[in-house]
């Protein structure tokens, strides 16, 4: 592979809604640049991108990918992310690894809700970001349009330096309005003369944009009326590179028109890698400037884990600074652990392009890591470098999850470690009251995707159900409770017997033993067992299955026998007090209640506060940000685990929400009544 400087590198990831082109764009541009020799479709399941077998099942993207073309001298990146919001989770954390981030837009389509929250995710960063506008060909495509409604919803402001020739069935290509030429597929001309004036627009219309971005500019602009060819070059690359500004263009992936164009733009007006310095970095982890260069020290990023059932884990890295060596040990800070670049590759979709290295400004993959994962660092063996990692949303969608059949209970533990370990947003844990492997996430779409993959690479199945919901049981009231255990009928007999006071403590205080006994009418040596009993009983639940938390228990007298007295018995006889004991002191349950920040365009506000008081939840609070409101609230867990399909559908998608665990609260009567029935039921 040829050696490519810093300047001539461009890395682009693809973000935007599911099908508004991104799959089909880069399939044009590899296509268009003879990275590959034939024109794969989404609907014939045979894109370069969409190589997975669920991908070319589903006919759309489920997962990132990667792939790379050589266009005018210059080597240009591309990730392809999928726009479903379930797994928003791929692009996320693809957009450090990059400078460029791509919105594709569908002119057709109205507007998307999964390119609005592809544009939330780019609030506050330094990327480079530019609305690509497809399906340009398609009925009712109107590039104007698509551009209004991104700002009137988003507040982003795209400023076309592409203007389309034509629409729907006549749209041939676009006009450049720096160059000043119209650029077909079959070659460069002049520009219509039906659009000579909605160029000039254009051209004013860009060049005030890039003067806003800086103040010399400005000076320059507000005393000519315009900027020189340079100024405005120099400019427009600087605010891009910055963030600062948002360029527009218009194509069609399906027939190709304006990809080549675009595809020039990259090359002249998009930032390089060496435009992106310095990069933020943190230095002994504290936030320090880096400039990253091909002979510096290394710094890279893994992005992306994709487990080939046969060919192993890859790593998908970024390469920022030095470089990755074939057979070089590297350090990675996240895990204080070193690990050993061995066989590394280029990848187009699933091909692979050995190489030895993999350098600064590049984009690579590497395979059997033994400790790297995504979200972390690559550095030299001894670096005190490493890289500022993004947040990712909390789960929004929960399930417990098991092996189906028995015999799969030993095989799915791994298995399922190695699918959800490619989707940074899953999380996997033993919940400790219910005893389930809870997997939550994004969406339901997301989870089912983890079932298929189980199945078909793992020949594992397994199955999905509700949660139970984690309650509590404590009590409001004191009592006194007595219990004797004694079997006196042949053989050995068992004897003991306690008295216990019982009492409800602070709420977060858990279990609290006291021991009472004066006189010795228990013998301390069956104190433990005691104690035991009572854990024991606790864990297990007593009104309806759920850990017994927040009471007090006091032994304060008992009677033992010197022959048929043992542990087990004093065991069985605590137990047997507490039950009876517990019920007598009003017992309630308790439910975890979660803080919500729920985003929601304003005009749902009323639709979203109403359905919040009929879940039981309380408002605590709104703010007004941009277009958007959020809005506190709490919420019981048993209702926020099926929140998010009922807050999508009444937001048309728009909706999403963020929570963590608050603290835990008393179950109404009604439902305590209800969950207490259902689990005599079972017991029954
Ligand atoms: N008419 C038209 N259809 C397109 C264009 N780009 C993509 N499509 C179709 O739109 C659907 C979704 O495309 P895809 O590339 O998977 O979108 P993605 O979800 O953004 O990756 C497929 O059926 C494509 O054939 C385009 O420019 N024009
Ligand atoms: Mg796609």
């Amino acid at each position: 592979m040829k050696e490519y400087k810093l300047s001539q590198l461009r890395n682009l990831v693809l973000m935007g809604a599911s099908g508004a082109g991104k799959t089909s764009l880069a399939e044009q541009v590899f296509y268009l640049t003879k990275s590959t020799n034939r024109l794969g479709k989404i609907d014939e399941g045979n894109t370069v991108m969409d190589f997975d077998a669920e991908e070319t099942a589903k006919k759309m993207s489920l997962s990132l990918s990667l792939g790379w073309l050589n266009h005018r001298d210059h080597r240009i990146n591309i990730l392809d992310t999928p726009g479903t919001p379930d797994f928003i989770g791929d692009a996320i954390v693809a957009i450090p690894a990059v400078e460029n981030v791509v919105l594709v837009a569908s002119a057709a389509g109205g507007f998307e809700v999964g390119l609005e929250l592809a544009i939330e995710q780019l609030e506050g960063r330094k990327v480079g970001k530019i609305v690509f506008v497809n399906r340009m060909d398609n009925e009712h495509a109107d590039f104007y349009k698509t551009l209004e409604s991104i700002h009137e919803n988003t507040g982003l402001n795209p400023i076309p330096v592409q203007l389309p020739i034509g629409r729907e069935s006549t749209f041939e290509g676009v006009v450049d309005i720096i160059r000043g030429k119209a650029i077909r597929p079959s070659g460069e001309g002049e520009i219509p003369a039906e659009l000579q004036a909605a160029v000039e627009d254009a051209r004013l219309h860009l060049m005030e944009a890039v003067a806003e971005t800086d103040e010399e500019l400005l000076n320059a602009f507000l005393e000519n009326m315009e900027l020189s060819d340079a100024q405005l070059m120099q400019g427009l690359k600087q605010a891009v590179a910055q963030g600062d500004i948002c360029l527009a263009f218009a194509g069609s992936a399906h027939s190709g028109a304006g990809v080549l164009a675009w595809l020039d733009a990259v090359c002249d007006y998009l930032p390089s890698p060496e435009e992106a310095n310095p990069l933020q970095v943190l230095k002994n982890g504290e936030p320090a400037e880096f400039v990253a260069s091909a002979d510096g020290e290394l710094l890279g990023y893994v992005f992306k884990l994709y487990a080939d059932p046969n060919m192993g884990d890859y790593a998908y890295v970024r390469v920022f600074s030095g470089s990755l060596k074939a057979g070089t040990e590297f350090y990675i800070p996240e895990k204080e652990a070193k690990d050993k670049a061995g066989n590394m590759y280029f990848m187009l979709g699933k091909n692979r392009h050995d190489t030895q290295e993999i350098r600064a400004g590049e984009i690579g993959a590497l395979v059997k890591l033994k400790n790297a994962k995504v979200l972390n660092s690559i550095t030299a063996v001894g670096s005190n470098l490493s890289l500022p990692m993004p947040e990712l949303p909390t789960p929004t969608y929960w399930q417990m999850i098991r092996a189906a059949n028995q015999s799969d209970e030993d095989k799915i533990g791994s298995a399922l470690q190695r699918v959800i370990a490619e989707d940074p947003t899953i999380r996997f844990d033993l919940n400790l009251e219910t005893h389930e492997n809870v997997i939550s996430g994004m969406g339901e779409q997301q989870l089912q995707l983890v079932l298929k993959k189980l199945k078909n690479r793992y020949k594992v199945d397994a199955m999905m159900k509700e949660p139970r919901i984690p309650y509590k049981e404590t009590i409001t009231a004191s009592a006194e409770s007595q219990y004797r255990h004694k079997k006196q009928s042949g053989g050995r007999g068992q004897y003991g017997e306690v008295y216990f006071r019982i009492k409800p403590v602070e709420r977060g205080e858990g279990f609290q033993f006291i021991n009472a006994i004066v006189g010795g009418v228990i013998p301390s040596n069956f104190i433990p067992a005691i104690e035991k009993g009572l854990v024991e009983t606790m864990e297990k639940g007593i009104i309806a299955g759920y850990q017994v938390v927040d009471v007090s228990v006091e032994v304060y007298y008992g009677s033992y026998h010197d022959v048929d007295s043992s542990e087990m018995a004093f065991k069985i006889a605590s137990s047997m007090a507490l039950k009876e004991g517990f019920k007598k002191c009003r017992p309630i349950l308790l439910e975890p209640i979660h803080d919500l920040t729920i985003i929601v365009p304003s005009e749902y506000m009323g639709d979203v506060m109403g359905d919040i008081s009929t879940r039981r939840g309380r408002i605590m609070g709104m703010e007004q940000r941009g277009k958007k409101q959020y809005l506190n609230a709490q919420m019981p867990v048993a209702e926020m685990y099926f929140y998010y399909p009922a807050l999508k559908s009444f937001t048309q998608g728009r909706g999403r929400f963020t929570q963590k665990f608050s603290h835990y609260e008393k179950v109404p009567d009604e439902i305590t009544a209800k969950v207490v029935a259902a689990w005599q039921e079972s017991e029954a």
